[in-house]
């Protein structure tokens, strides 16, 4: 295996590598000149990234363990060292072939000296030091368990371990006040934190498409973000929205919300929780000078479904509704569902689950980038807007493309449109999984 210490050193001085790393093999006379190198361009923007890649076991490890540190450091506040090390899984994602030695990594892009270390050890040792002892830090931990309370962020949850708290026990002992979609994040806690099924998602489609189609007939419905690029499982289901004529998606939000709490059955309407936000985004007010912070300007309900067992199973069953008693609960998340005002469910088990879904409703001339924008991966979209603005002097966002050279914007009606704008070659969806 080769010392790496030198791709380091070079980093470091900002020498481009692959010139030292020439010289490099000159000075050692090393004949490894035809070695396997893999030709990655080095934005994820323009490689195929399928979700089901060539890579071994061994590279699947280095991937999960550089992922790990990359959401060590988001939850550290350290979002430059977290994109860095998920630019490095993503690289790895990519490669055509498994990864055995570290000479087939020269000249790929996106591999710091600090990834190159963890990929090393996993090379050697089949772990990384670094990795098992971020996995087993109680900072860490503690971090993952209190994120993992929907409505909570890393601010709110390092607050919290300052003042001891590590656990949902002892955030529930502590007495702190929450806010109502932080109560919801913990009453729910272990359907939240438990994969929604691709039949979950599908079940929750049917009936956003029903709501949508009973308040605004020939409206369009998309399922966007991870099941769109054809994941089996994902944290929650997403939807864009729109109508084929411009305005008239326009206060769309609250009525389908309405009709979801409306639908009187065992289970009380469809919604758990939902804060729906207004769509703030007026492009001759915001020009295109802030594209990154436009993710959240579209009318938006993040919400939390209560999606029927019986939807997913296809049979709808006839069970009866008892009064839930402390022993029916069995978890400790579900123990606060009789605080949280819960009080019918089946004895033993629920007949529902809780499940997060993102609701986002777009005007129609803004529609190809809302679908690409919000197609994910999260990545995939973040080297989108980097090219744009690093490559093309262009602005890239949810709403809209502005290319500052011309000073105007560019209009899309299509995914494909906007890659051709962007110069780029066309990928679609299932090949976005950076
Ligand atoms: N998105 C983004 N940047 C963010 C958050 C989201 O570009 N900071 C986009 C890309 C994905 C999409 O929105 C939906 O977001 P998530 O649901 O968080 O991502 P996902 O890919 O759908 O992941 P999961 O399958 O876990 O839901
Ligand atoms: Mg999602």
């Amino acid at each position: 295996l080769l010392d790496i210490s030198w791709y380091t050193e070079s980093m470091r001085a900002g020498h481009p590598v692959e010139i030292l790393h020439r010289h490099k093999l000159q000075e050692q006379q090393v004949n490894e000149a035809e070695a396997v190198v893999f030709n990655i361009p080095s934005y994820a923007c323009q490689r195929r990234t399928a979700l089901d890649n060539h890579n071994t076991v061994l590279t699947f490890v280095s991937q999960d363990a550089l992922s790990l540190l990359a959401e060590n450091a988001e939850l550290s506040d350290e979002d430059g060292r977290g994109v860095a090390f998920r630019r490095a899984a993503a690289v790895l994602k990519a490669l055509p072939e498994p990864v055995t030695g570290m000479t087939q990594l020269r000249g790929l892009p996106c591999l710091g000296g600090h990834s190159l270390r963890v990929i090393k050890d996993i090379l050697e040792d089949g772990a990384s030091g670094e990795v098992e002892l971020t996995k087993e830090s109680e900072r860490f931990k503690a971090l993952k368990v209190l994120t993992g309370i929907f409505g909570v962020g890393v601010k709110t949850a390092e607050r919290w371990i300052r003042e001891q708290i590590h656990s949902l026990q002892q955030l529930q002992d502590s007495g702190q006040t929450l806010n109502r979609a932080q109560q919801a994040g913990l009453e729910h806690y272990d359907d939240l934190n438990q994969p929604v099924t691709k039949a979950e998602a599908d079940a929750i489609g049917e009936i956003v498409r029903e709501a949508v189609m009973s308040v605004l007939p020939g409206a369009q419905i998309t399922v966007i973000g991870g099941f769109r690029r054809g994941k089996l499982t994902g944290h929650d289901v997403d939807f864009l929205v729109t109508h084929p004529e411009e305005g008239r998606e326009v206060g769309l939000m609250p009525k389908v919300v309405s009709w979801l709490e409306s639908q009187f059955s065992a289970l009380q309407g469809f919604l758990l929780y939902q804060k729906t936000t207004r769509n703030s985004y007026l492009e001759s007010k915001d020009g295109p000078a802030r594209p990154a912070s436009n993710m959240d300007r579209f009318e938006r309900c993040f919400s939390i479904f209560k999606l029927p067992e019986e939807e997913t199973r296809g049979t709808k069953q006839t069970e009866t509704l008892t009064e839930n008693t402390p022993e029916d609960t069995c978890s400790l998340a579900a123990n606060w569902q009789v605080k949280g005002g819960e009080q019918m469910k089946p004895a033993g088990h629920k007949a529902w689950r809780a499940v997060r879904v993102d609701l986002v409703v777009s005007p129609i001339s803004q529609f190809a980038f809302a679908l690409l924008g919000w197609t994910g991966s999260k990545l995939f979209e973040r080297e989108l807007r980097r090219w744009a603005g690093h490559e093309k002097a262009m602005s890239l966002s949810s709403h809209a493309l502005y290319d500052n050279k011309q000073s105007r914007y560019l209009r899309a009606t299509s995914e494909e449109e906007i890659f051709a704008h962007l110069g780029l070659d066309y990928i679609p969806p299932s090949e976005r999984n950076a």
